[in-house]
C-alpha cells in the first residue's frame, strides 16, 4: 500500500510540476496565454482612428524579478509591415520604430508621464537600450526579431514589485498600415525560453480579435488595495458582441460597447472581495456575422483617476466566480 502511495504522490507530483512549467513557458508572452488574442495593432501615424487606434503608439512595461540575474532577450513577433498578419491599407508603405528603455524615468509608478497615456507627454523617458524601423521586410515577416542582451540592472527598480522594470515603445513614425506583431520576454536570443516570475503590463491596451466568432478574448487588470471604483474606457469596438466583466464577484457584467470611431466610458463598482485579484475583461464577439479585423482600444482608471494594469499573466491567476460571494451581498 506503501509503495502505490508513494507512486501516486509522485506521478502527482510531476503531474503538478508540468502544469506549473506549461505555464511558465508563456509567462512572457505579450500578449498573455490566458488572453487569446492574437496580436497587439500598432497603426501608421498617417492611419485612421477608425481603422481602431487611437494614438498610433502603444507603450510595455516588463518585469524581471532581482533575484534573476543572467542576461535576456526581448523578442517581437512579425515587427514588419507586410507579408503575413499585417492590416494592409491601399499598399504597405508604413514603417513602424520599436524602441526599448532601462533606468531611471521608466518605472511608471514613479513617473506617470512614462505610462504613455496622454498624447503630448514624454512617454520616451529612460534610457534608450536599443531600437530598430522596420517596414515592408520579408527578412522579419512571421518571424521574430530579438532585441538584447539586456543585464535585469539596467532597467528601473521597483520595491513594490521587487523587479527590474523595461519598457518597449512601438511607434507608427510613417505610413497608414497597421502593424500587427507581439512580444516575448525570452532567455535566449534564438529560442523563446522564459524568465521564471517575471511579467508584462501596459495601461492603454490596443489589441486584434480573433476572426472567430466562438472566440473569447480576455485582458486582465489588477485591482490594488483604495480602489473603490473603476473607470473604463473602451474604443472602435466595432459593436461586435458584448464586453463583459467577470470576477471572484461579478458573474458577467456587461459593459456599454463603442461602435466605429467612438469610445463609451462608464463606472463600475469594486467590492471588497475583489481587492488584490485580478478582474477578468471578456471580451465576445457578435454571434450573428463576423466582424472582421476588429482592432479596439481599453483603458481603465480608479476613482482618483490613476490608470490600472493590465497583466499579461494576470496577478492571483484568472479569477473565477464564486456564487456564495454574490449570495452573501444580495441577502444583506
Ligand atoms: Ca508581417
Ligand atoms: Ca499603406
Ligand atoms: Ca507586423
Ligand atoms: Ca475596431
Amino acid at each position: 500500500m506503501k509503495v502505490k502511495t508513494a507512486i501516486f504522490n509522485s506521478i502527482i507530483t510531476l503531474a503538478l510540476s508540468a502544469i506549473a512549467s506549461g505555464n511558465l513557458l508563456y509567462a512572457q508572452a505579450v500578449p498573455g496565454k490566458d488572453e487569446n488574442i492574437p496580436f497587439l495593432v500598432t497603426f501608421g501615424k498617417n492611419g485612421e482612428t477608425s481603422w481602431g487606434d487611437d494614438d498610433f503608439y502603444s507603450v510595455f512595461f516588463f518585469t524581471i524579478p532581482k533575484d534573476y540575474n543572467r542576461q535576456f532577450y526581448i523578442k517581437v513577433f512579425d515587427p514588419d509591415n507586410g507579408g503575413e498578419n499585417d492590416e494592409i491599407q491601399g499598399i504597405f508603405d508604413s514603417k513602424t520604430m520599436f524602441s526599448v528603455y532601462g533606468g531611471k524615468g521608466v518605472d511608471p509608478d514613479k513617473n506617470l508621464a512614462s505610462r504613455g497615456l496622454k498624447n503630448g507627454e514624454n512617454y520616451k523617458q529612460g534610457t534608450l537600450l536599443a531600437s530598430k524601423v522596420f517596414g515592408n521586410e520579408p527578412t522579419y515577416d512571421n518571424k521574430y526579431y530579438a532585441f538584447g542582451p539586456f543585464n535585469p540592472t539596467e532597467g528601473d527598480y521597483n520595491e513594490k514589485w521587487k523587479s527590474y522594470i523595461f519598457k518597449i515603445v512601438c511607434e507608427g513614425i510613417t505610413g497608414d498600415d497597421g502593424n500587427l506583431y507581439r512580444y516575448f520576454l525570452s532567455r535566449e536570443a534564438g529560442s523563446e525560453l522564459p524568465v521564471e516570475g517575471a511579467n508584462a503590463f501596459t495601461y492603454e491596451y490596443t489589441f486584434r480579435l480573433a476572426n472567430d466568432i466562438k472566440s473569447v478574448a480576455h485582458i486582465y487588470p489588477y485591482v490594488d488595495t483604495g480602489i473603490v471604483s473603476i473607470k473604463q474606457r473602451n474604443f472602435d469596438w466595432d459593436d461586435d458582441g458584448v464586453i463583459l466583466v467577470v470576477s471572484t464577484y461579478k458573474q458577467g457584467l456587461p459593459l456599454p460597447v463603442s461602435n466605429e470611431n467612438d469610445e463609451k466610458v462608464s463606472v463600475i463598482a469594486v467590492e471588497p472581495a475583489e481587492i488584490g485579484k485580478s478582474l477578468d475583461f471578456q471580451f465576445h464577439k457578435k454571434q450573428s456575422y463576423l466582424v472582421r479585423n476588429n482592432n479596439v482600444v481599453v483603458s481603465l482608471e480608479n476613482q482618483r483617476g490613476d490608470a490600472l494594469q493590465f497583466f499579461s499573466s494576470p496577478i492571483g491567476g484568472v479569477p473565477v466566480y464564486q456564487p456564495v460571494l454574490g449570495i452573501r451581498k444580495k441577502t444583506k
